[in-house]
């Protein structure tokens, strides 16, 4: 069967205003690039002429600028979930223009074939091969294009000239039965395939093909500093003396390894750990250390819903897909973060926070409690289901004006039933088996920068010495440190004798 082909700004007349919207891609990878520049492009014409011109967008996670960034730009995004990280919707997001609901990222598939979030009239996908039979190879990010593909009223394909046809067999599509008929999902190992290399689509729904040539866009990590280094040797430390404690089998357990510059780094410390043994990924992302760690044979193999590379590590792989071809599998994401999975495999989970509090509840997505930084992504999914839960990030930020060690977290995404052990450049602080207040002790000895140290041993003598409780928070003084930055700009200036 001949599809229509269709230029962007062609594929963008047929969606409407207040048309719901699926895109493919996780993470940026894979995401539509062409038709939605078109549609913002639309977008901005018809509201120069007076019209109202909106869309719902749902998605894997995160897109790219020429997605998320270009219709945040345009004010064209009414709905928006599960994840987001472009700074223009971020803006949309904190002013109210977009709604934004932040979801962890391995319900949204199944929610959406319920009708929890109601019709989807469009899905854009980004393929690497169409056939003539409407079944398509997938690009760098699969997300819940399976999803998105049955649920859509019409679907248009972004074939995008860069993707090698060579693509083909590192996809493992699989749709589980919804409950309550649900099975096991059958993976046992990383690396086991359950599913199909491609996206079975119904020819009739192809509304049309649109070429493509367009890069994600995605940036290289900051180059690691003193800080980041040590968050990764501490992490690759504290697993180090779990392998030789017997905590963690000497065989190794798969890693999940969130995103960002901390994860790099953590990814990075991996590397040089030789003492543990070359290990597997049970992930969602994969980004440019991995690769580095696949051709070091430090990481034997990664299963994951993206491949999250710069643009230069995207061309190196694409270029190179025979040696990466034993080494990779790219699933739909209520797969790669499949709870079941997770917990089945015991998958050593390590995300990062933007802070936690004494007790051990963090915080990964609202800057102040307030403003959404990008969301909680697949962090929770691996969190919760992990076999042990680290956290990460530096002590201090903006040179010590932050602590990212307060007294009660200005917003909670992982509480402290979840995270096992919390690690900064100053150490590691293994929560285990210890009730609230050796908790604190222990993340305040261990994981607060000196200089927050003394303020947060005061904080916690404060509520055991009189208040009480298990918890023993004081209530009036708990956001004082986040006061004290908004009042003056460093949370040092937190006076506690202004609460006593
Ligand atoms: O801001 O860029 O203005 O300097 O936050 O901080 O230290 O560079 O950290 O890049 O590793 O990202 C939690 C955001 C960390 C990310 C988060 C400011 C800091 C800087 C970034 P600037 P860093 P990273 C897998 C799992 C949730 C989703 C997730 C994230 C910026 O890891 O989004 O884990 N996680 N998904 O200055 C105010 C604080 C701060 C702070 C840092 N306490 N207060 N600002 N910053 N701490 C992937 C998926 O789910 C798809």
């Amino acid at each position: 069967m001949a599809f229509p082909i269709l230029s962007a700004q062609e594929a963008a007349e047929l969606i409407k205003n207040g048309d719901t919207i699926g895109l493919s891609g996780f993470t940026a990878s894979g995401s539509p690039k062409v038709i939605t520049e078109a549609l913002a492009a639309k977008a901005v014409k018809e509201h120069e002429e007076g019209r109202p011109f909106k869309v719902s967008i749902f998605t894997g996670a995160s897109t790219n600028n020429h997605a998320d960034g270009a219709l945040a730009r345009a004010n064209a995004i009414d709905r928006r979930s599960p994840y987001q990280n472009t700074p223009d919707l971020r803006t949309r997001i904190n002013s109210h223009d977009c709604h934004y609901f932040d979801l962890h990222l391995s319900e949204l598939a199944q929610k959406f074939r319920y009708g929890t979030y109601g019709n989807l009239d469009v899905a854009i996908i980004e393929v690497a091969k169409v056939f003539d039979n409407g079944e398509v190879v997938l690009g760098t990010g699969v997300g819940n294009v399976p999803t998105y593909a049955i649920h859509a009223k019409k679907i248009f394909l972004e074939l995008n000239d860069k993707l090698p046809e060579g693509l083909y067999g590192f996809h493992d599509i699989y749709l589980p039965l919804d409950p309550p008929n649900r099975r096991e999902i059958p993976i046992y190992k990383p690396s086991d395939r359950i599913g199909h290399p491609t996206v079975k689509l119904d020819p009739a729904k192809i509304a049309g093909i649109v070429h493509s040539d367009a890069y994600d866009g995605i940036k290289g990590f900051t180059a690691l500093d003193d800080t980041t280094l040590q968050i990764g040797a501490n992490v690759c430390n504290f697993l180090i003396g779990e392998v030789r404690a017997g905590r963690i089998p000497k065989s190794f357990l798969p890693i999940q390894s969130g995103v960002g510059n901390v994860a790099n780094a953590v990814l990075f410390g991996l590397g040089d750990a030789k003492e543990l043994p070359p290990f597997e990924m049970y992930t969602e992302v994969i980004q440019d250390a991995v690769i580095d760690l696949m051709k070091m044979g430090r990481c034997k193999f990664g299963s994951t819903c993206s491949l999250t590379l710069s643009d230069t590590k995207e061309a190196e792989v694409l270029s190179n897909l025979d040696f990466f071809r034993d080494k990779l599998v790219l699933r739909p994401a209520e797969i790669s973060n499949s709870p079941e999975v997770i917990r089945r495999l015991g998958v050593i989970a390590m995300n990062t926070a933007l802070e936690a509090d004494i007790f051990g509840h963090v915080n990964s997505t609202h800057v102040v409690g307030t403003r959404m930084m990008n969301g909680i992504g697949g962090s929770g999914d691996f969190t919760r289901n992990g076999y042990i839960s680290i956290f990460s990030c530096p002590s201090v930020t903006k040179g010590g004006l932050i602590s990212n060690i307060v007294p009660m977290a200005s917003h909670i995404d992982h509480t402290e039933h979840s995270v096992d052990v919390i690690i900064t450049e100053q150490g590691v602080a293994d929560l285990r088996g210890l009730d609230p207040v050796q908790r604190a002790e222990r993340i305040i000895d261990n994981c607060a920068n000196p200089i927050y140290r003394p303020l947060l041993h005061e904080y916690l003598k404060m509520g055991t010495d009189g208040r009480g409780g298990q918890t023993p928070h004081s209530l009036n003084a708990a956001m004082a440190f986040h006061t004290a930055f908004q009042e003056t700009g460093d949370m040092r200036n937190v006076d506690w004798a202004k609460f006593f």
